[in-house]
Parts: structure tokens; C-alpha cells; sequence
């Protein structure tokens, strides 16, 4: 679906409130004003690419697989800023945000979708196998739960050689069904492994809800039978979701081993762009669109606090549209991988 013409974040309707708790009751990170605005800024970047992702799929330049991120900014955006450099993001297929917020380049991501030579994996990946080891992004992944095993393993490096970074491996409700997650949580636990497991609840896998699919739909528990512990976080509050990171880092950094974050979040989009989301009513997403969209959230607080003004944060969301729409012309521009790229970077 193309978005609206010139839609700005401060054009759509909402009801959204500053809120002293977050939506479950969990706990909020104080956030000053900078903080507010970074993470106001990221996660305005995170939608802006996406959307024009979505629209340059929509005229035909990026082929294959593109999953959307939209409405789960506050996620990634709340991680990173609670992580510090070393620290190694690993996810799925929906994964736009999470290299953005890595400090991945829009240009280079842009580039990647389109298959051009300039993106992280020389135009032959696109969206769903990106890399980059100067931002310690491990992927990109298409086997749902792969990246729950991978992540263990970065877990285990970073054990065996003695450092302090933890590993932070998102996957979603439907993958922390595989049976390959639990294999993982057992060696994670049995070794004190310092890795944090994100499980991104966005309510749906493909098109089957949790209420269709699983049996114990609080995913926090899912690591109690390895003493893993587990927390449930308002993934949809930037700042929920920073406390909780802090923590879940002391923890990991502390020796701790392992824990599980359960992100309660919601994508807007469909799984990917050829579902038409029938599956849910539109009122469903319209709701959380206008109760909890997580940017609107860091909007309304910049606001009453005085920090920002209206016409202060349009000219934040002007900037992004431009890194975006750079990102946009550098990709059109750069040329495709020649012929020969298709022996190179593989296995033979
Ligand atoms: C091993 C495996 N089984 C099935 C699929 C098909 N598939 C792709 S995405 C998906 C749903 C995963 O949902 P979830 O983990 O909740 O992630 P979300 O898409 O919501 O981010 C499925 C079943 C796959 N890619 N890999
Ligand atoms: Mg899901």
C-alpha cells in the first residue's frame, strides 16, 4: 500500500497522551530532552524509509521479499540506545529498522533493496541479507528462528574470548515456536551466555494470530523451564523499552546469562507486501495507530514539556525525508552488479 501523499506524523489523528507508565504498568526511562528528540528522530527515520520502501516496491524497483517494520520503531530505537559499541544485533527478515538503528546507512540499505552494487551485500542479498560488521549486524535472516541459534553462537564468542559485549537476537511470536529456540535457550542457560532475547510480539505470524497458534501466549515465561528470566515490555514506549534493555544489559554484563524480553508491539503493515491483512479489521490497527503509535508518543511528550514546538519537529521530519529521499536517488543511480558478481561471495 502506497502511503499518503505528504503525510507528516503531526497531520495524522491521535489521541495520544504523555504517560508518566507505560501501558502495562512496567517502568519508563527518564528521558531529557535530548534523549527525546533522538529517539523522536530515529524512529521517524525508521518510518520514512520504510515508507518509501514501500512505495519504490509499489513502482517496481526493489524485487523479491520486503517485510515492513512500521508501528514497531520503539523497539529497536529503545535497544540501541541502551547498548554500546560491540554490542551484536542479530534479527529476521524485518529488518530495515533494526540495520538503521545499528547506524547502517540508508544509502547502503536503500541501494541493497534495489540490487544495486553500492548495498551492504553488493545488491545480491536485498532486503532480508544484510550485513555489516563494522556496525556488528549479523543479519538478515529468511529461516524463521535461525537467527535465535546464530545469536547463541555470537553469545558464545564473545564468552570464549573474554569480552563484555552481549548479543541481542530479535525474533518474532510465531519463530519462538521453533524448536531450535529452545535448543538454544538450554545451551544459553547451561553456559551463562550473555545474550538478550528479544521477542518481538507483534501479535501475528504471517496471518495466524497468537490466540490461533500458541499455547502460552505470555512469551516471558518461555524460558522459565531453563531459569531464564523474562520481563514484558510496552514495546510501543521508547522509553519502557530503554529501562528494560538497561537492565537486561546489567544483567547479561553482570554474568547473569541469558534473558528474555518480551516486546508487546503491533505492525501496521502486512506480513509482507503482498498481504492484503485480512485477517484483522481495520478498526484493530486504526486503534493502536491512534492509542499507542510510538512515535506520536515522544510527540506529544516533547510538546507538553515545552522541549519541542510543532514547527521544531517538522523541520526534524523534513530532515529525514531528505536523508530518505537521497537514499532514494543514490540507489536509483548506482548501477546493478555486473554478471561476473555471480561467482563472488559464495561458497563453492
Ligand atoms: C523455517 C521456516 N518456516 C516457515 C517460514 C515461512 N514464514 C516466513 S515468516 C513466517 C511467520 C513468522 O512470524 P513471526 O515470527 O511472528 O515474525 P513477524 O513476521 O511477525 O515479524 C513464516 C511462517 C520460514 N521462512 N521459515
Ligand atoms: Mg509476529
Amino acid at each position: 500500500m502506497a502511503p499518503r501523499k505528504n503525510a507528516t506524523v503531526s497531520s495524522r489523528k491521535t489521541s495520544v497522551k504523555p504517560a508518566a507508565k507505560a501501558s502495562n504498568g512496567g517502568p519508563v526511562a527518564d528521558f531529557d530532552r535530548d534523549e527525546e528528540l533522538k529517539a523522536y528522530r530515529e524512529m521517524l527515520l525508521i518510518r520514512r524509509f520504510e515508507e518509501k520502501a514501500g512505495q519504490l516496491y509499489g513502482m517496481g524497483f526493489i524485487g523479491g521479499f520486503c517485510h515492513l517494520y512500521i508501528g514497531q520503531e520503539a523497539v529497536v530505537v529503545g535497544m540501541q540506545m541502551a547498548q554500546k559499541e560491540g554490542d551484536q544485533v542479530i534479527t529476521a527478515y524485518r529488518d530495515h529498522g533494526h540495520m538503521l538503528a545499528t547506524g547502517m546507512t540508508a544509502r547502503g540499505v536503500m541501494a541493497e533493496l534495489t540490487g544495486r552494487i553500492d548495498g551492504y551485500s553488493r545488491g545480491k542479498g536485498g532486503s532480508m541479507h544484510m550485513f555489516s560488521k563494522e556496525k556488528h549486524f549479523y543479519g538478515g535472516h529468511g529461516i524463521v528462528g535461525a537467527q535465535v541459534s546464530l545469536g547463541t553462537g555470537l553469545a558464545f564468542a564473545n564468552r570464549y574470548r573474554g569480552n563484555d559485549s552481549v548479543s541481542i537476537a530479535y525474533f518474532g511470536d510465531g519463530a519462538a515456536n521453533q524448536g531450535q529456540v529452545y535448543e538454544s535457550f538450554n545451551m544459553a542457560a547451561l553456559w551463562k551466555l550473555p545474550i538478550i532475547y528479544i521477542i518481538e510480539n507483534n501479535r501475528y505470524a504471517m496471518g495466524t494470530s497468537t490466540a490461533r497458534a500458541t499455547a502460552q501466549s505470555n512469551y516471558s515465561l518461555r524460558g522459565s523451564g531453563f531459569g531464564i528470566p523474562g520481563v514484558q515490555v510496552d514495546g510501543m514506549d521508547v522509553r519502557a523499552v530503554k529501562a528494560a534493555a538497561d537492565e537486561a544489559l546489567e544483567h547479561c554484563r553482570s554474568g547473569k546469562g541469558p534473558i528474555i524480553l518480551e516486546m508487546l508491539t503491533y505492525r501496521y503493515r502486512g506480513h509482507s507486501m503482498s498481504d492484503p491483512a485480512k485477517y484483522r479489521s481495520k478498526e484493530e490497527v486504526q486503534k493502536m495507530r491512534s492509542e499507542q503509535d510510538p512515535i506520536e508518543q515522544v510527540k506529544a511528550r516533547l510538546i507538553e514539556k515545552g522541549w519541542a514546538s510543532e514547527d521544531d519537529l517538522k523541520a526534524v521530519d523534513k530532515d529525514v525525508r531528505d536523508i530518505v529521499a537521497d537514499s532514494a536517488d543514490f540507489a536509483q543511480a548506482a548501477p546493478e552488479p555486473d554478471a561476473s558478481e555471480l561467482y563472488t561471495d559464495i561458497l563453492l
